[in-house]
């Protein structure tokens, strides 16, 4: 579907470049199997010959690595005779108690509690507790869930075999790993055993990494509205977990059997493009009021609106474009394990995580809205044709502030980041940076243009609803496209137009306005 009507009276739009016209990742499907894996957590060699295997190389316990709850060290000042039973020890005994059946959010909770034993004034469990008030036959049977996602938890030695990689900033460095790996992390994430990782505070060992244990998903809030939310957060969880415990006889979707691959991309800054002197006009672009990234998008590479601590507020009470895309495909929720936060001249890209939930509404009125069967196609490393991309915008304080050549070249550099590279699938992006970070729609979507053009790539841009801001953006495409405007020139007229704000900011930027003045528009001219 497309916006394709008249913007204002007298100024005849042409039709939006076709969506189906859009490169998408199947038409360069050899070109994503020869994609890097990095590190890579099963063998390689057993893989070809179609037996999925972890990968055994000995493990290490420092801060190159994420620190694995099994490998967690015991204390050195006790003789072994007496000792206490390690950390790892202690989960087993507790996780092993759940596997047993028949078991309450207060079994959870005591389970959890004994090897945290640090955080016993400060967690709460009342998310959790709402959620299984309401639960009943509805979505999952927890008596028969929680004890699979037990086993899956202590299965984690079994599982990982070798250390993983810790993406830490200013290194170009993928990590793959199978699906069941990842559920196995996950499943250790949501009963909160990774070690080190519930201190937060600045200066703590993992203060530049997000949070990876599931307690403050699990965790009362202030606002009812806020709680309900969380609780449909858990339907959503849940019921990953329900398809990744799938027994073989079980009806509905299989358990997942593909790899996903991680890649933290750093571009040096003397690599960055110099803004000055990009002489490349804008590419195709398809314009929709309707439609999302994640659904029109297929195909396309999805920009994730991200946070510099990959995932946001997932596992807190965000519920925007990043948290509900990491709901709705808890795979990418590891991604927070093991990725820095992200650096100006950085993102993540996401290769094949699959799809297993649908939603409905957006942020307060987000609410679950069933299971989704995935059936994109895999590539030979199994992985699903579905690519994300995660770019954090600029978090505006004032939205003036987004108006100065720094911040705008900031910008250019992030997207471009996120953009570069191959395929040369279409980008499916919308309004980055333009919500919760209070950007201004037109300045970001002419930065995405321009990022864009420069890394060779036609964009589909999904406005979320807003018509007349699908209007405006097609508008100004095509005027920059007909006039044959370059990147250079566009870098050009924005410093010119912050130094315009800079002198009248009491007046509303008007920066398609600006251009078309720069252009010498008339109507007539189109
Ligand atoms: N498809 C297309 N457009 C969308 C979609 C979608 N699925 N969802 C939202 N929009 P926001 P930000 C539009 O606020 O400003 C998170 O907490 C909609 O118009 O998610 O970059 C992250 O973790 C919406 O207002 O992105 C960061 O902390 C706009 O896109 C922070 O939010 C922006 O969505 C990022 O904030």
């Amino acid at each position: 579907s497309s916006s394709g009507t008249r913007s204002k009276p007298g100024i005849q739009l042409g039709p939006t470049y076709p969506i189906q016209y859009l490169k998408t990742m199947q038409n360069y499907s050899t070109e994503m199997d020869k994609k890097l894996l990095g590190h890579v957590m099963i063998d390689m060699t057993c893989f070809k010959s179609g037996v999925m295997v972890p990968y055994h190389k000995s493990h290490v316990w420092d801060s190159y690595h994420v620190k694995l709850p099994h490998l967690y060290p015991r204390p050195q000042s006790y003789n072994k005779s007496h000792a206490p039973p390690t950390r790892w020890e202690a989960t087993c005994h507790a996780l092993r108690k759940l596997t047993k059946g028949s078991n309450s959010i207060g079994d959870v909770q005591t389970a959890i509690m004994s090897y945290n034993s640090n955080n016993k004034d400060k967690w709460t469990f009342d998310a959790l507790y709402l959620y299984g008030q309401r639960l009943h036959s509805v979505d999952n049977n927890l008596d028969s869930l929680i004890p699979k996602m037990a086993k899956l938890a202590l299965d984690l030695p079994d599982l990982i075999k070798q250390p993983i990689p810790l993406l830490r900033q200013q290194q170009n460095q993928a990590i793959t790993m199978s699906q069941q790996q990842i559920s196995s992390l996950l499943a250790n994430a949501f009963f909160c055993t990774f070690p080190h990782r519930n201190d937060t505070k600045p200066g703590s060992e993992y203060a530049n990494f997000p949070t990876i244990n599931f307690s403050s998903l699990f965790a009362n809030e202030k606002d009812s509205e806020r709680l309900n939310q969380k609780g449909e957060k858990l339907r959503a969880i849940f019921h990953y977990f329900n398809t990744v415990t799938k027994e073989s006889h079980d009806q509905g979707p299989a358990k997942p059997d593909g790899l996903v691959s991680f890649e933290r991309i750093s571009i040096p800054p003397s690599q960055l493009p110099d803004w000055n002197k990009q002489k490349m006009p804008l590419r195709n672009l398809h314009v929709s009021s309707e439609g999302s990234i994640e659904k029109e998008g297929t195909g396309m590479l999805q920009v994730d609106f991200a946070n510099k601590y990959i995932g946001g507020g997932v596992l807190k009470s965000g519920l925007v474009q990043e948290e509900i895309l990491f709901l709705m495909s808890p795979e990418l929720i590891v991604a927070r394990l093991f990725t820095e936060k992200l650096a100006d001249n950085e993102c993540l890209k996401i290769t094949g995580p699959q799809m297993y939930s649908l939603s409905s509404g957006y942020s307060r009125s987000f609410f679950w809205k069933g299971p989704f069967d995935d059936c994109t196609k895999r590539d030979v490393w199994k992985r699903r044709y579905r690519q994300i991309v995660a770019i954090d915008a600029l978090e505006l304080k004032y939205p003036k502030d987004q108006y100065t050549k720094e911040n705008i070249t900031r910008e250019l550099n992030k997207a471009f980041v996120g953009f570069h590279g191959n395929p040369k699938t279409a980008i499916a992006t919308g309004n980055w940076g333009c919500g919760a970070f209070k950007g201004d729609h037109t300045l970001k979507a002419l930065i995405q243009l321009m990022a864009a053009a420069v890394a060779e790539r036609d964009m589909a841009y999904f406005t979320f609803r807003n018509k007349e801001l699908a209007n405006e953006i097609q508008e100004i495409h095509e005027i920059l496209t007909k006039n044959n405007v370059t990147v250079d020139k566009l870098y050009k007229w924005l410093k010119e137009f912050c130094g315009q704000h800079a002198r009248e900011h009491n007046s509303q930027a008007d920066l398609y306005g600006f251009i078309k003045v720069k252009i010498g528009f008339r109507a007539s001219l189109l």
